[in-house]
């Protein structure tokens, strides 16, 4: 594997799945694999997760680890060729790419969608610049339109919690929904989400019964059908909830797909929106769901204090299992090194 970015990229999820098993079985099985190999993680956003997990992942691997928080010491880094260089920006990604990529093995980038230029983003410029001038395989620790890790560790996480389900012989079903937040959000954790989930759709592509898949959001949230293709829109909250067994809330921005004029734009007062915040009374409505959420998470704006801290939320087990989809990613891409 020398980009990781979409769910095709890992090919089986059904090998994956018990790849991950295996890793979490056994996080140090291939701490042989990473020796005197070295993981640059570079951020140019900020993260709790990413940064601990895939740091953690890369040392069950035996490898060395370093990371550049980019707005943190570094030189502020000019992104755009063409541009007279008069600004408070010193190097060019064009010089330091390269010169990254000559200190390690393998680079992981957290580059968020500037959520101005609709097609800047969604050409994942920042990151196919690390593929081709890095010379090194690259992956996407959340980049401008993709957040691969986290839906590998969702997925992972729905099938370790839906093994009732599946041993009944049903169907799992997942809800997506929005939920209101004060600020404009990227649209990559839906993105990857959505991707991921329909990828698990069909029985056996990944869980044995297969996962039905609905989105719910308000008019004007609709996502890119590059990700949703297939995918269920149900725009009544309530009716999507019902029976569901797992709930992933998270907020996100206008992706620009019904109204191109207001991408990356908050579409409401979020005040107005706060009927969408996941509470007890959507919660009611579903067969006693897993309520999932990436994090950082508002709480009372996506997610009632009841709901995320009831037994039936699964936050914190999902958090922990971004250690094991990137160790089977960071192995994955050992593997492929020459
Ligand atoms: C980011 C987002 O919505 O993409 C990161 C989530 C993992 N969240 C925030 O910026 C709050
Ligand atoms: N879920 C996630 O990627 O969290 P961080 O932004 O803290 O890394």
């Amino acid at each position: 594997m020398n980009s990781f970015l979409n769910v095709e990229d890992l090919g089986d999820l059904q090998q994956a799945l018990a790849e991950a098993t295996e890793i979490k079985n056994d996080r140090f099985k291939y701490v042989e694999k990473g020796r005197n190999k070295t993981a640059l993680l570079v951020f140019f956003n900020n993260s709790l997760r990413t940064r601990l997990s895939t740091q953690k992942a890369a040392q069950n691997l035996g490898m060395n680890v370093i990371v550049l928080d980019v707005n943190a010491g570094a030189w502020k880094l000019e992104t755009e060729r063409g541009v007279i260089m008069d600004s408070d920006k010193s190097e060019h990604l064009l010089e330091a790419i390269p010169v990254m990529g000559s200190y390690c093995d393998i680079i992981g980038i957290r580059s968020f969608a500037g959520l101005t230029n609709r097609e800047y983003d969604y050409a994942e410029t920042v990151y196919n610049q690390f593929v081709k001038y890095s010379g090194r395989p690259v992956f996407a620790m959340e980049t401008a339109t993709v957040h691969p890790l986290q839906a590998f560790a969702d997925l992972i996480t729905i099938n370790e919690y839906s093994k009732k389900i599946q041993n009944a012989g049903r169907p799992v079903k997942v809800v997506l929904t929005w939920a209101p937040h004060p600020k404009p959000l990227p649209q990559a954790v839906p993105n990857s989400f959505a991707q991921w989930m329909m990828a698990a759709s069909k029985p056996a592509s990944a869980l044995q019964t297969g996962i039905d898949f609905v989105i719910t959001h308000p008019e004007g949230y609709e996502l890119d059908p590059v990700f949703t293709k297939g995918a269920r829109i149900e725009y009544d909250q309530m009716k999507a909830f019902e029976g569901a067994h797992f709930v992933y809330a998270k907020n996100w921005s206008c992706p620009g797909i019904s109204r191109p004029d207001a991408y990356g734009r908050v579409l409401n007062d979020y005040q107005e929106m706060l009927d969408w915040t996941v509470s007890d009374r959507q919660m009611a409505v579903t067969d006693n769901a897993g309520f999932m959420h990436c994090l950082p998470v508002r709480r009372n704006m996506i997610v009632t204090d009841s709901v995320i801290e009831a037994p039936t939320s699964l936050v914190i087990p999902e958090a922990a299992n971004r250690e094991i989809s990137a160790t089977v990613v960071l192995k994955r891409m050992l593997d492929s090194l020459k």
